[in-house]
């Protein structure tokens, strides 16, 4: 059963009734909550943990004491205590009003003593177990908070063997999502834009849903993979939107309060042109002084009302936005606008690099939408202030299923740069398909831009770059896919894009298999104490799950479009084979096939260029078409369907190949699913069900819409005389 939640009012909820547990249900906490447990600290999110703690207590007989209580000579088996680095070994005024257990002590000298002085920082907490006590230590309350999560992560692990102290630390500071969730239902793009899971948890039909106990149990979710923060709103801003930053202001601190005792902040997305819109002056041009006073004076009044607040995101100049190019004027200036106001009070601005002319005439073959945010954002390199956080997507063009790295991540060495995914599956199966995207996020949080020496992604996302001195901090942003659904998700199995995401901004080296069996473990555990999760029913969930999703991003991969080829989708909705959807529109989205080939040609040779905004070695290995890796040979090189790939097959017999095999895998996930019947909750069974026969009627569509073009265009037959239409 999963245990009540607390709304901020104090009242208490029944949460499996109102949504599914995800990562949280109340099993999981077996091991934990079956402890004697002391908390030393105090402050809110102190409060947070000992609560976490006290209700796991009260379902599996633990028991918790907090250092402000009397003292006890009751011997403890878990203790997490915020400690500053001269934690004495002994019992001292530190310790007051009763002694901590040596073993704390000594856990606080050995992380001194490995890592050195300041090795938790501000979130970082160190685990340990010793004489029969596993310690979690942290200087901040958020330290203990994750500290909390991972021993919850570990279950009965935590309290088996004697461990030796270890730090754990994120790697970025900024673990952030974007909620693309409007306030009042837009016209076209709904309550939740890009949105496949119901209606927003925050807003429904123009007003605050003031649903906290829903919103502080999605934070105690966030902080229970890693998440802290999240902006409340579409990056497309509208009328209503607008007013978020003003006249419903006491809205967007309600949220904040709601998430601030699992130390997620929020930031809001707000319009470039808001001193027009909202303020009633007559420009929004970043260098006026009364558009600088009122960003000022604006933003003053959000931090007197939310002092944690953590600032703007913005999309400007963009697919409609408005943006400071409309007066002359530069992203950096633009940008810089909003720091200047942010800076007094330590907030940052997001400002998105996704600027392109989404009105290109598809006849001009020299325009490519992927050379856009470089060639707009890296001649900038150095103009933004400290506080201005460039927000790019991982990839050129627009989160699809296949992109290179983007070239803007290793081309601003003096700018603080922040990677964002697509959590939200818009071009990856909106939730009705099975696509575990963390092996995806993986391969690009490990390319190493300068080749196999130099620094990863996730290094630099990490960083925030690689200049000298190095920035203050970049970060992982992802567009969320929660909404109101029952699942958070609509899709269960999406619920692990979710938590990835969380614990690759923790840790971007983690392997997505291991994150995966995390999950897994967190989300299906054992009914009963006791169970061996490695055979028998559990090991069968296990198993089966990873059977599912491993490799399923790669199974979607190969039913939609080929070989790096984009954007082959419905328009508009950006669901279902459309293979020339995009070909003659302006939103420089075109794969270019002929009888003869297909491919957009990249390179300085023939093409538009773009290979020439990658440093060495990948400059010279995308540019060569012998070089080029398979997975990206038609985002890079126009080829005939003849060319032949690495594996001996050519591009039309791999087209027909993989299009077979995507189905094929389809299939077999859900031979693979219905194993599950009665392991698994039988709610979750039923919609992943359900989901599985849309995926599988989707697989083939695509299958038979993409093999029947290409076969038509082509007049290849398929070698294995498959039916093509
Ligand atoms: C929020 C794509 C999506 C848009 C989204 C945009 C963005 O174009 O289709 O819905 O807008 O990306 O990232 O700003």
């Amino acid at each position: 059963m999963t245990p009540p939640v607390t709304g901020s009012d104090g009242s208490m909820v029944e949460a499996d009734e109102a949504w599914h547990p995800a990562w949280l249900p109340g099993a999981a906490w077996r091991a934990v909550g079956s402890r004697r447990v002391l908390v030393r600290g105090a402050g809110p999110v102190l409060d947070t943990v000992a609560d976490e703690l006290t209700r796991a207590g009260a379902e599996h007989g633990g028991t918790v004491r907090r250092s402000t209580d009397r003292p006890s000579p009751e011997p403890v088996d878990l203790v997490f205590a915020l400690t500053p680095a001269e934690l004495p070994a002994v019992p001292g005024p530190l310790a007051a009003p009763g002694p901590l257990p040596a073993a704390a002590g000594a856990v606080a000298a050995d992380i001194e003593r490995r890592y050195g002085p300041d090795a938790l920082g501000t979130e970082g907490f160190a685990l340990a177990r010793r004489d029969g006590v596993t310690v979690v230590l942290a200087d901040r309350p958020a330290g203990l908070l994750y500290g909390l999560f991972a021993v919850v992560r570990l279950g009965e692990a935590a309290f088996d063997r004697d461990r030796a102290a270890e730090a754990h630390r994120p790697a970025a500071d900024r673990r952030m999502l974007d909620h693309w969730d409007n306030v009042a239902v837009h016209p076209v793009t709904g309550q939740v834009e890009r949105g496949y899971a119901g209606g927003s948890i925050f807003w429904r039909d123009g007003r605050a849903r003031h649903d906290l106990p829903r919103i502080r149990a999605y934070g105690r979710l966030l902080a229970a993979c890693g998440v802290n923060a999240v902006s409340v709103n579409n990056v497309n801003v509208h009328a209503t939107e607008a007013l978020l930053l003003t006249d419903r202001l006491g809205d967007v601190a309600e949220i904040a309060e709601a998430l601030a005792p699992y130390a997620v902040r929020v930031h809001l997305s707000v319009s470039f042109a808001t001193p027009v819109v909202v303020g009633g002056l007559p420009t929004a041009d970043p260098l006026d002084e009364r558009v600088r006073a009122w960003w000022t004076a604006t933003t003053r009044r959000v931090y007197e009302r939310i002092p944690d607040f953590g600032g703007y995101v913005v999309k400007a100049d963009s697919e409609g936005q408005p943006g400071p190019f409309a007066y002359g004027r530069s992203q950096a200036d633009g940008a810089n606008l909003l720091a200047d106001a942010l800076a007094p009070t330590g907030g940052v601005v997001h400002w998105r690099a996704f600027v392109y002319n989404h009105r290109q005439d598809w006849r001009d073959r020299s325009t490519d939408r992927a050379r856009a945010a470089f060639d707009h954002f890296a001649p900038l390199d150095g103009q933004f202030r400290d506080n201005v956080i460039l927000q790019v997507k991982h990839g050129p063009i627009d989160f699809q299923p296949r992109e290179p790295v983007s070239p803007v991540i290793a081309a601003m060495p003096r700018t603080r740069v922040a990677v964002e995914f697509q959590v939200t599956q818009e071009y990856t199966g909106q939730q009705r398909h099975v696509c575990y995207l963390a092996p995806w996020w993986s391969e690009v949080l490990r390319f190493a831009p300068w080749g196999p020496d130099g620094p990863t992604v996730g290094t630099l996302a990490a960083a925030g770059g690689y200049g000298a001195p190095p920035p203050a901090g970049g970060g992982l942003v992802g567009v969320s896919n929660v909404g109101d659904d029952r699942f958070w998700t609509g899709h269960p199995l999406a619920q692990a894009n979710l938590y990835a995401f969380g614990r690759l901004a923790w840790d971007p080296e983690l392997d997505p298999r291991t994150i995966l069996d995390e999950w897994i473990g967190l989300t299906f555990p054992p009914a009963r104490a006791g169970v061996d999760e490695a055979v028998g029913d559990q090991g069968s969930v296990r198993r089966i799950l990873h059977t599912v999703m491993d490799d399923s991003w790669r199974a979607y991969e190969r039913y939609t479009a080929p070989l790096g080829a984009g954007f082959m989708v419905r328009p508009g909705v950006h669901y279902g084979p459309d293979v020339d959807g995009y070909e003659y529109t302006p939103w420089g989205t075109y794969h270019f096939a002929d009888r003869d080939g297909v491919g957009v040609d990249r390179t300085g040779a023939t093409g538009t260029g773009f290979t020439g905004q990658y440093p060495a070695p990948w400059a010279q290995v995308y540019e060569s078409l012998a070089d080029c890796p398979d997975e990206l040979l038609l985002f890079f090189h126009h080829v005939p369907y003849s060319h032949v790939l690495r594996d001996g097959s050519t591009v039309i017999q791999h087209i027909y190949d993989t299009h077979f095999a995507g189905v094929d895998e389809v299939i077999a996930m859900r031979h693979q699913w219905v194993r599950l019947a009665g392991l698994v909750d039988d709610r979750v069974y039923a919609r992943v069900t359900e989901r599985l026969d849309e995926q599988l009627r989707s697989a083939r569509e695509w299958r038979d819409q993409i093999n029947t073009y290409f076969f038509r265009k082509s007049g290849v037959p398929d070698a294995r005389g498959r039916r093509i239409y």
